[in-house]
């Protein structure tokens, strides 16, 4: 049992399953993290190591000491954060490359189930990349998109075809930098090959290579994999859902699909509803099937079918702990292997469905578009057979509600509608500083952190603040559970301007816009409001901030590489794992910034990383000579703005900004809701 006790979580849900997987004897990736001490080597300031050849594993600890071939800090420093980024690009590219298998399916009339859900989306695509399009069916243009996407994974030469939706000047920038990736594969494999023993020395070289890597995840495979899910499954627009373990049913079949793959679990969301399975869940003894999910997964079926989510990251364990999960699928990415053992402990069967993953002793299923329908239905019978299997169950009550949904194409929409939505509205309310500027706060949960605190500190704050929020991933999931993803946030934790912004159009002050592989659609949106005017010509000129407060993955430091060598300033939280090289950490923040005008870094603090989100903020609205950010200017057409809030004692600051306890905003079953927008169960 853990040998140091820490705040876990500020998710009482969370809270009071680890407090029965304690009492079980049952470990977590919680109980885990405290006994497995980090090593200090390579994730602070105590040393770093080299493994890439067998005349180490080198360690470094003091300055100026070198590995067994003379390799430096510096290099060794920026081989592992290259070879993090190219692990993290292939992570997302692979999901877009096999959409993109997919969609050629479909338009081959070899995937039976599936369909193009979006052909308004499907015709936009094909007409940038240049396809004809007249009196041509959706199936034969399908093809040929598939074709383009397929080939670019494997090009050699030339550029990517995304390259084209950033803006003029930044594509100019990386024309002259020679930073336009050549294809994807081959920017992931270059980069294996200069981080192999004996190759790229120079510190500086790794890292521009390392940012043509990422930018051929961001604008490449993983735009392709948005671009491929919303045309197969529907582009996001938003939607009632509710979120956290409290969506769990006791007297339903619960299967919990969990991974970043969104094609089986969309099929899985038709057989759940086939009524033939329904009556034979009924048949069984269960008053239903719910499905839901954890993770991206999740947030691909959440966003699209209002599908419920049960959690991020660090609830997958969590999940299986109340018994009362009869399947849990999982499919590519952040699976973590414990839950074979959690599962082991209850009726719960652990299902793999990609062909690339497997688990020793899980049920192995491997998805093929050709056969997906079906295998989803054999997934859903195998789910209703073990619900006779089901034990004690202990459900915690809590959940909260949340709008998912806001594809860059619905925020477009929400400022103008069909045929005049645009970012001039909300260009012209960040240049008149109702809204101070725009934060994508991403990523995951770190079992090292205590869960979904940095996510929620950070956000409360930066609304405070008259920062509009973008979420994605996990950490849209966090927010979500506190009750931050619904229009009635504004109120309660927006600043004067934002809340009158968000009270106009609509929207809640934090735009869940899906899940980790989706950042891209930020990209997007930061291209839109640069190419749109009025806030310079690039995405380096607008007031904006990249932020992953509890980031854990490979992909996430892809992610934080592409968004700043797009122009954005990026900071992570947790800790760095380039923190013993000065140089390298120069590199990446002082270095960047001078060559791409954006920088990546490592901040564990989450009052610095507000700190200096709104000093970059403020900056970049200076740059523009946009009137200096003052909350006194607005909300006198809004209920009941914080005016006086700067005045007041840094308590009652405190106080108002955070409210009560996180934990008191939750729905519970039975204590009804703390907002009026909330669902129960009874
Ligand atoms: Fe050591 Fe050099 Fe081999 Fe790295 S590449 S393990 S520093 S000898
Ligand atoms: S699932 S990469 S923990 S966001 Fe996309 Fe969440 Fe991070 Fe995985």
């Amino acid at each position: 049992m853990p040998k140091e006790q820490r705040v876990r979580t500020i998710d009482p849900a969370a809270a009071a399953v680890l407090a029965r997987a304690d009492a079980l004897g049952i470990s977590t990736a919680f109980s885990r993290a405290e006994v497995m001490k980090p090593c200090p080597i390579g994730s602070g300031d105590a040393g770093l190591c080299c493994k890439n050849c067998f005349m180490g594993p080198c360690r470094i600890t003091k300055d100026g000491q070198v590995g067994v071939c003379g390799a430096t800090v510096e290099t060794i420093a920026a081989r592992n954060m290259a070879r993090a980024v190219a692990a993290g690009s292939s992570a997302h590219s692979d999901h877009g490359r096999d959409l993109a298998f997919t969609l050629e399916a479909v338009a081959k009339g070899e995937a039976p189930g599936y369909e193009i859900r979006d052909p308004f989306k499907l015709r936009q695509v094909a007409a940038q990349l240049g396809i004809p399009l007249n009196e041509r069916s959706v199936y034969e243009i399908a093809r040929d998109v598939a074709e383009v996407a397929i080939k670019e994974f494997g090009q050699q030469r030339g550029k990517l075809a995304w390259i084209k939706r950033a803006p003029q000047k930044r594509q100019e920038l990386w024309a002259r930098l020679g930073l336009i990736p050549r294809g994807i594969d081959r920017e992931v494999v270059e980069i294996l090959h200069r981080t192999h023993m004996g190759d790229d020395q120079d510190a500086e070289h790794i890292l521009m290579a390392s940012m043509r890597t990422a930018l051929a995840d961001g604008w490449g495979g993983s735009m392709w994999a948005t671009d491929f899910s919303d045309i197969l499954f529907g582009t996001p627009s938003p939607r009632l859902a509710q979120v956290n373990l409290g969506v769990l049913k006791d007297d339903q079949v619960n299967i919990v699909v969990h991974g970043h793959e969104p094609q089986l679990s969309l099929m899985v969301t038709e057989a759940v509803r086939d009524p033939e399975l329904l009556a034979y869940a009924r048949s069984k003894g269960a008053n239903g099937i719910n499905l839901c999910g954890i993770c991206c997964t999740s947030n691909e079926v959440l966003m699209r079918q209002g599908i419920p989510s049960a959690g991020n990251f660090l609830h997958q364990e969590l999940a299986i702990l109340t018994g009362a999960v009869e399947i849990m699928m999982v499919d590519v990415q952040c699976i973590m292997q414990a839950l074979n053992d959690v599962a082991g402990r209850y009726h719960t069967k652990l299902v793999t469905t990609s062909p690339k993953v497997k688990i020793a002793g899980a049920l192995h299923m491997p998805f093929e578009p050709e056969t997906g329908f079906e295998t989803a239905r054999q997934i859903v019978r195998l789910a209703i057979d073990n619900f006779a299997n089901r034990g004690e169950t202990h459900i915690p009550k809590e959940f909260e509600d949340l709008v998912p949904g806001f594809s860059h194409e619905y925020i477009g929409y929400m400022q103008g509608g069909v045929f005049r939505g645009s970012f001039r509205p909300l260009n012209n309310a960040i240049a008149a500083g109702r809204i101070r500027g725009v934060a994508g706060v991403v990523g995951c949960n770190n079992a090292r952190t205590t869960q979904d605190l940095a996510h929620n500190t950070v956000v409360k704050e930066l609304l405070a603040n008259d920062v509009l929020v973008v979420q994605t991933g996990c950490g849209a999931i966090a927010n979500a559970k506190y009750g931050l993803l619904v229009g009635e946030a504004a109120m309660e934790y927006a600043g004067p301007g934002l809340q009158e912004v968000c009270e106009a159009i609509g929207i809640p002050p934090v735009l869940h816009m899906g899940s980790c592989v989706d950042n891209t659609r930020i990209l997007t949106v930061l291209s839109q409001m640069a190419t749109e005017g009025g806030l310079g010509e690039d995405i380096s000129d607008i007031p904006a901030v990249g932020i992953a407060p509890e980031w854990m993955s490979e992909k996430a430091i892809a992610i934080g590489t592409y968004c700043a060598a797009s122009g954005a300033y990026v900071l992570f939280g947790v800790g760095s794992p380039v923190e013993f090289s000065q140089e390298v950490t120069r590199i990446m923040s002082e270095g960047w910034e001078a060559t791409v005008g954006g920088k990546l870094e490592f901040v564990e603090d989450p009052q610095e990383i507000i700190r200096r989100s709104l000093d970059h903020i403020d900056k970049k609205r200076a740059a523009l000579r946009l009137p200096a950010y003052d909350p006194a200017r607005f909300g006198q057409s809004g209920d009941e703005p914080l005016q006086n809030y700067f005045s007041l004692p840094i308590e009652e600051q405190q106080a108002l900004l955070y409210g009560t306890p996180s934990h008191e905003h939750a729905h519970t079953h039975d204590q009804g809701h703390s907002h009026d927008h909330g669902h129960s169960h009874n």
